[in-house]
Parts: structure tokens; sequence; C-alpha cells
């Protein structure tokens, strides 16, 4: 374990041969081997911008300068780079959530990158290996950052890819703000002991129920990602056909309605739409989870009908994940449950000021100096069974860094075998995820609800 410094971090950007500190100019950045992609720059900013009726909201958080986060294309198999410029006054890290890069690469300060400091940056360079739908977001004062708007789709895109029609894409997220359009208090102690705190306002895209055009009688490929820091969703469409293509970036070996699937912050799900054939009909994708079900967008047909047939669309390909050798897997026994121990001393990435949540009885916010020891030691090659138990009354989204799992059964109900990097695990369930350990490194797992990561649920295994 190696405590980074600001001193470390200039060491690591000499020897990668990156040149000079501070914000450079944007543009083509000397050192890099020949065939490195142009860099992406994502600097931080903090900006007002219309969230609600009743005013601009102040201190709005994104990268770039385009309002919302930029949705990033990447392509499976080709290199990828991006350089984070740190200009709002918190340091901060890109996690790219689901992609299974290099360690160096994860994102997460203190287990494996030094913060970025106000006014530094950091580069990033990693090859996706999967297609599918993604997101990245902050491992830093996460509840804060994300909670201010710090939470971007990522698509990675493959050329045998099926041709749509259209694509649209969502980042499902909501806001903590009063009646005057500000931010308030994002979270509560009694809420965070129980589902996590919930935003007032709700938008896709930063809007609320933003409605797109679509070809009438066209096949629509609509990618929607929980980048909120609470919210479950159990999702409907209305209108038309729909079917769920992906989920969590990979592709479902059996196509299903969307309706009443739930999913949890930080899990993606890919549908094929087949539009309705008359002119100006809408499509409405909606939570229909809670009191207060909520249209999350529409999209209304436009032109003469194209007649497609939802079912011409070809099969994803499948994602380059290892399969899992049951008969030789080791198993990682794994409860989650509430804790009362253990107050977490205050610490740069934001504690919340309590410990309510363990992963086998230890609560770990996640981003501290003093990790606790991991989880598990597994060694690279061999194949893991974590087989997980939620003893708590609520669900929870848990998400492994850097490896994607197959789900192998549940206690409770039917399961497909999706690959996926996020399970959310409802109350009393067990369930048992397999995966191959091959990826070197250290590996978070928590849970995806942010206020439960970061008082207590989260934790790592380490690959060697
Ligand atoms: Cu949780």
């Amino acid at each position: 374990m190696t405590l980074f410094t600001r001193r470390g971090l200039l060491k690591t950007a000499a020897i990668a041969g990156i040149g000079g500190v501070g914000i450079p100019a944007i543009g083509r950045l000397g050192g890099w081997a020949a065939a490195a992609p142009e860099p992406v720059v994502l600097q931080t900013a903090k900006i007002q911008t219309k969230l609600m009726d009743g005013g601009l909201t102040r201190d709005v958080l994104t990268y770039g300068n385009a309002g919302t986060p930029p949705v990033l294309r990447m392509k499976k198999g080709e290199p990828f780079a991006a350089r984070l410029v740190n200009a709002i006054d918190d340091p901060t890290t890109i996690h790219w959530h689901g992609i299974r890069v290099p360690n160096k690469m994860d994102g997460v300060p203190f287990l494996v990158q030094p913060y970025v400091y106000t006014g530094d940056h950091f580069d990033y360079a990693f090859t996706p290996p999967d297609a599918g739908t993604f997101w990245y977001h902050p491992h830093c004062n996460t509840l804060e950052q994300m909670g201010h708007g710090l939470t971007g789709v990522i698509v990675v895109e493959s050329p045998g890819d099926p041709k749509f029609d259209a694509e649209f894409v969502l980042n499902l997220r909501d806001w903590r703000l009063g009646d005057d359009a500000q931010f308030i208090d994002q979270f509560r102690p009694r809420d965070a002991a129980r589902t996590g705190t919930y935003g007032t306002v709700r938008t896709a895209n930063w809007l609320d129920q933003p409605q797109y055009d679509a070809p009438a009688g066209g096949l629509v490929r609509l990618r929607v990602a929980i980048t909120d820091v609470t919210r479950i969703y159990a999702f409907r469409v209305d209108g038309a056909e729909a079917t769920v293509i992906a989920l969590d970036g990979n592709p479902v070996p059996e196509r299903f309605s969307p309706d009443a699937l739930l999913l949890g912050p930080g899990q993606r799900m890919e549908l094929a739409i087949r539009m309705p054939d008359e002119e100006g009909a809408i499509v409405s994708l909606r939570d229909v989870r809670g009191t207060k079900p909520k249209i999350l967008a529409n999209l209304r047909a436009t032109g003469g009908s194209l007649k497609r047939d939802v079912r011409d669309i070809a099969p994803l390909e499948a994602n380059p994940v290892k399969e899992v050798d049951l008969a030789a897997a080791q198993h990682i026994s794994l409860a989650l449950s509430a804790t009362a121990e253990n107050v977490p001393s205050d610490v740069i990435c934001g504690s919340l000021g309590y410990s309510f949540w363990a992963i086998n009885k230890v609560p770990w916010p996640g981003d501290t100096p003093d990790p606790t020891a991991p989880l598990a030691e597994l060694k690279l090659g061999k194949s893991y069974v974590i087989d997980m138990e939620n003893l708590t009354p609520q669900s929870h989204p848990m998400h492994l860094h850097g490896m994607s799992f197959k789900v192998l059964s549940s206690s409770t109900r039917p399961v497909q075998p999706l690959i996926s990097d996020t399970y959310l695990i409802q109350p009393n369930e067990k369930v048992q995820l397999g995966f191959v350990a091959d990826n070197p490194g250290d590996w978070l797992l928590h849970c995806h609800i942010i206020e439960h990561q970061k008082s207590g649920m989260t934790s790592y295994v380490r690959v060697v």
C-alpha cells in the first residue's frame, strides 16, 4: 500500500513521460507513444444551470463546458486516453464504472492512484475490452461530487453492433434541491441508515422528462444509465414494444420485457424499442417504483413508418469475459450487515461521520489511507465464487471493480446467467457470483448507494 502524496504524483507524471505539471494547453501532449490516441480533456467545472423551475442552481459540478458531462464514445479494443484536469476546489479522480481497466487506471484514491488536487491533472489511458454502456464518476468525496453533477455516460461501440435507426443515451439522476433551486444537505443520517436519502428533483440528461424524435416504425437503441447516488428504479415502457437487449454492459442471454425490471445505482440497461407507425405517437419510459411514479423520458414518432420488426435486430456480440470454472472455483463468503461500530474519522474524501454498514462485519468508507485488510487475496487466473448474503432489510447494488462476474444463482428468484459488474441484492437474498480473477491489483467491492458505501459498505479483493 503506497500513500500517494503530491510529490509522488509529480514523480508518477515524470516517469510516464507526460511532461510538465499544471494545466496544459488543450491539444496533443508530448511524450506519448506514436499509437496513443488524442486524449479527451475532462476538466472539472463549477457552473450555474437550470435544473428546475424557480431559478438557476449554483454550485453544479460538471466536466467540460457543455453543461452536462459529455457522453464519452470509445471503441472496443481500441486505445482510449483522457486527461482529467481538476479546476474545482476539491481533490477528485475518475472511475470508469464497469470497464475492465488496468488497476492503475481505476480511479480509487489511496488504493490505486493519488488524488488529483486543484490545478493538477491525471492522465488515464486504457483499451476497453468490452462493448456496451458504462459510466464515469469520481471516487473521492463521492456523495458531494456525484450529488452535485459529476456523473457521465460512456458508450463503447463495436463494429459488430447491430444497426438501429436511432440511438439515444439517458443519464438518469436526481438532485437534492430546495424550493429556491439551491442544493440542500446531501444526506440525512436516519436515511443513510436505511434506503439512502432521495433527491427532490428527478432528471434524465439533466432535464425534466425530455422528449426526443425517432423515426416512426423504426428501431431505437435506448441506452439507460442510473447514475443517481440513491434511487432504485422499476422500469416500464408504454406505447411501444420494448425488449431488454443488454444489462450492465453485456448482452442478456435471453431478451425480455423491461416491465417491472428493478435496477439500482450504477446499473445500465439497453432497450430495443420498435417505434409506433403513426407520426406523433409517444413512447414513454417510466419509473413505476414507489408512491410517485414518473415519466423519465418520451420518444415521439416522426415521418412515414419504416415498418421495421424488432426481431430483425441481430444478437449483440458477447464480450470476451473468461468462463468461470465452477468445479475448481474457490468460494468467498460475504455478508452484508448493519453495524454500530467504528465511527470513521474525517478524511479528505468526505467522511459522512457515521458507520452504519459493514461487509463481513468490517465497516470501511472505502477511500482512507489506512484501509482494512482485503476481503480475500485471489490468485491471478483462478476461478472464484462470491457467496453473498444480504442480512439487512434494504436492497444493495453491489459493484465489483476491474472484473466482470456471472450471476450463477439466487435463493429467492430465477436468474439469467448475466455477465455484470453490479448486482442488486434484495433483503434476505443469497446470491452466487462467479468470476475469473484475471486482472491483477486491488479492486473495490462496494454498495453503489453512496451513503451505504461511505458509511461502511465497502471492501476490496486483492488479485496477485
Ligand atoms: Cu447499500
